[in-house]
């Protein structure tokens, strides 16, 4: 300071440039030459004429007008120049390092019109310049164009140090303003201002330039802001990171951003000293890096880069691991467990598991790890499993365990055995015939589940429930079924399917059956034939090839018959002896034959020889059997007599039907 004073000399002020203008009418000029020392670091400026940007103004009302560039003045230059105002621009683009300017020190000559004998006193304030303006402002605007918020230059408060000379201008009284700012930056210049502002009158005024006297100068002080230390991460969390870092000086507070520059910043305004910062919110398993800046008034010092850190992951649960299958239940397996929403960032990246038949687990770091999809995990043995997992996010710190189980499994199939079919009814081939028939088997179960179910189909049926056998031993089960008429004939199968309460599941070979439920019945009446019960030898023929003998008892000549284990008929044919054939077409889809010999279908008899015909062969056996009742009772009264003789003439020359 001392040395930028020393360059106020007489020697400069009385230069022959000043007393040129020392000449002028009237004379009173401020001139002030700008240099900003380093208060703390760096050196900034100096500053000179050609980088002030000044405006002026007569007075309050601000009706004087124009305007000075280059040159700094205060006071009254004539009656027709008087600045009582003046604005003064000094860059500080570029300025090393994000700072507030806090203080300066501005040391002004009084000067005056150099035969000026009289003793002149002017009262100067600075005031802070609270916005940007430009060389085009004016006492109502910053630009030319737009309005201060106060005319004649928005400023804040003013700065300590205001100063009266007085003095006869010949002394060049020397006078210096050292302030320090107070909440408000001064970057856009300041505002120098008489307090006689409205009285300034000739020869009085602060300030020099040039011949007119020793130039001023301006020290500017300013606070660099250092980058914040950084520092190691405190508590992570799922949602939550506590980031520190070193305390730097000279900081209002900090700020912590998203980026390293620009950005987002996240912490808002924290307090000066502050060296921790616990950040929420945040998705689990994500990673995150923060900024810490200093700040001070409206300046940020550099960031730091923090370690990345990520957060943890999303413990697992119930919730967050689930199985195809529930605990405490029997299953076949296999076990499929979801990790739910999947892996990655906002979740876990990836588990460790062990798959074993203990409640809990010891981990040790090294278990398979799951990291996408599904988990299929396969029991070896019958019996209680767990599934362990351990979460962990991309940083491979792990963040919560969990066992998850028992799952009984159990994988061995129940067994049926000894399978049959017993029907009540058989034919001759060994065929079902209508009735009851019923199944047995013999089941059992071993693996801990026990049996679930026994089911059986008949043919390709649905499956239907086999239950155990009434009185039966344990383990046997019995169906019965009831064959009728809407059985089809043919080869029948039942199955027999066993599961067991983990799933297995048994099905048994099936087992097959032949049904022929036919049947042919009605009744038969033989001609003429006695009222008495007598019993007679039927020969029925199937179809004209398949003879059934029946012996039948009559009762008014007529006897009703029935025939199972049948095939399918087309036609039936009766014959007794001394009668002549009779045969029926038949038809039923369901094979329930029917038909009745009686009517026009009576068997007609006559035919005493068995050749199907009535002549005089049978009329000469008639004749031999007459009076006994061996070859000629037709009727069936016991004798062979007349009553015969009037059936074989009736029929006389008849023939009997085919087969
Ligand atoms: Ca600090
Ligand atoms: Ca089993
Ligand atoms: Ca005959
Ligand atoms: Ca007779």
């Amino acid at each position: 300071m001392g040395g930028k004073r020393s360059q106020v000399s007489h020697r400069t002020i009385r230069s022959p440039g000043f007393r040129a203008v020392r000449m002028a009418p009237v004379f009173l000029l401020v001139l002030v030459a700008l240099t900003v020392q380093p208060a703390l670091a760096a050196t900034w400026g100096p500053y000179n004429a050609s980088t002030l940007r000044c405006i002026y103004a007569a007075d309050t009302a601000g009706t004087s007008s124009g305007g000075i560039t280059g040159t700094l003045r205060l006071g009254a230059y004539s009656t027709s120049s008087v600045y009582a105002r003046v604005l003064a621009a000094f860059p500080t683009t570029g300025m090393p390092g994000p700072a507030l300017i806090t203080g300066g020190t501005f040391t002004a000559v009084h000067s005056a019109y150099a035969n000026y004998s009289s003793t002149v006193t002017i009262t100067v304030s600075i005031f802070p310049i609270t916005r940007s303006w430009t060389s085009s402002a004016t006492w109502t605007t910053y630009d030319g164009t737009n309005t201060w918020t106060t005319p004649g230059g928005q400023k804040g408060s003013a700065l300590n140090g205001t100063q009266t000379f007085v003095g006869n201008p010949s002394d060049y009284p020397v006078k210096t303003w050292t302030w320090t700012a107070t909440g408000v930056d001064y970057r856009y210049g300041i505002e120098m201002q008489s307090q006689q502002e409205g009285s300034i009158s000739y020869r009085k005024g602060v300030g020099n330039g040039g011949s007119e006297g020793g130039a001023p100068t301006l020290t500017l002080t300013y606070n660099p802001l250092a980058a914040p230390g950084s520092a190691a991460v405190g508590t992570v969390t799922t949602s939550s990171i506590q980031w520190k870092w070193n305390d730097i000086s000279n900081e209002d507070g900090f700020r912590v951003y998203d980026a390293s520059s620009g950005g987002t910043n996240k912490s808002g305004n924290l307090a000066a000293n502050t060296v921790s910062w616990t950040e929420s919110g945040l998705s689990p398993n994500t990673s995150y890096t923060r900024y810490p800046c200093g700040y001070s008034f409206n300046y940020e010092g550099p960031r730091t880069a923090l370690p990345t850190t990520v957060t943890l992951s999303v413990p697992p649960s119930t919730s967050t691991v689930t199985c195809d299958k529930p605990t405490n239940t029997w299953s076949k397996g296999p076990f499929t467990f979801t990790a739910v929403g999947g892996f990655g960032a906002g979740k876990v990246q990836y588990y460790r598991y062990a798959w074993d038949k203990s409640p809990t687990h010891t981990w040790s770091g090294s278990e398979s790890q799951w990291s996408s999809g599904t988990l299929e995990c396969n029991a070896t043995s019958n019996g209680s499993w767990y599934l362990h997992v351990k979460g962990y996010n991309s940083a491979n710190v792990e963040n919560g365990t969990l066992d998850l189980g028992p799952y009984y499994y159990e994988g061995t199939a129940p067994t049926v055995d000894n399978v049959t079919t017993t029907p009540e009814n058989v034919g001759s081939t060994g065929n079902y015939l209508k009735g009851k028939m019923w199944v047995g088997a013999e089941v059992a179960d071993e693996g801990g589940s026990g049996l679930a179910s026994v089911q059986i189909k008949l043919d390709n049926g649905d499956y239907q429930t086999m239950p155990a056998k009434e009185g039966g031993d344990p383990g046997e089960y019995e169906k019965e079924y009831t064959i009728d008429a809407s059985w089809a004939n043919g080869t029948h199968s039942v199955t027999i399917r066993a599961t067991d309460g983990a799933g297995n599941m048994t099905t048994s070979e099936p087992v097959e059956f032949e049904v022929n439920k036919n049947e042919v019945s009605g009744t038969i009446g033989l001609q003429g034939f006695t009222s008495a019960l007598t019993y007679r030898d039927v020969v029925l023929v199937l179809n004209g090839t398949t003879a059934k003998v029946v012996n039948l008892g009559f009762v008014n000549g007529v006897s009703a018959y029935s025939i199972v284990d049948v095939p399918d008929l087309t036609s039936i044919s009766a014959k007794t002896a001394w009668s002549l054939r009779k045969k029926m077409s038949v038809s039923a889809e369901d094979g329930q034959y029917v038909a009745n010999f009686i009517g026009s279908n009576v068997v007609r008899g006559g035919d005493l020889n068995g050749d199907n015909v009535v002549n005089a062969l049978d009329y000469s056996v008639l004749r031999g059997a007459w009076g006994s009742g061996s070859a000629g009772d037709i009727n069936g009264d016991g004798y062979t007599d007349n009553a015969d003789y009037l059936i074989l003439k009736a029929n006389w020359y008849g023939k009997g039907d085919a087969q």
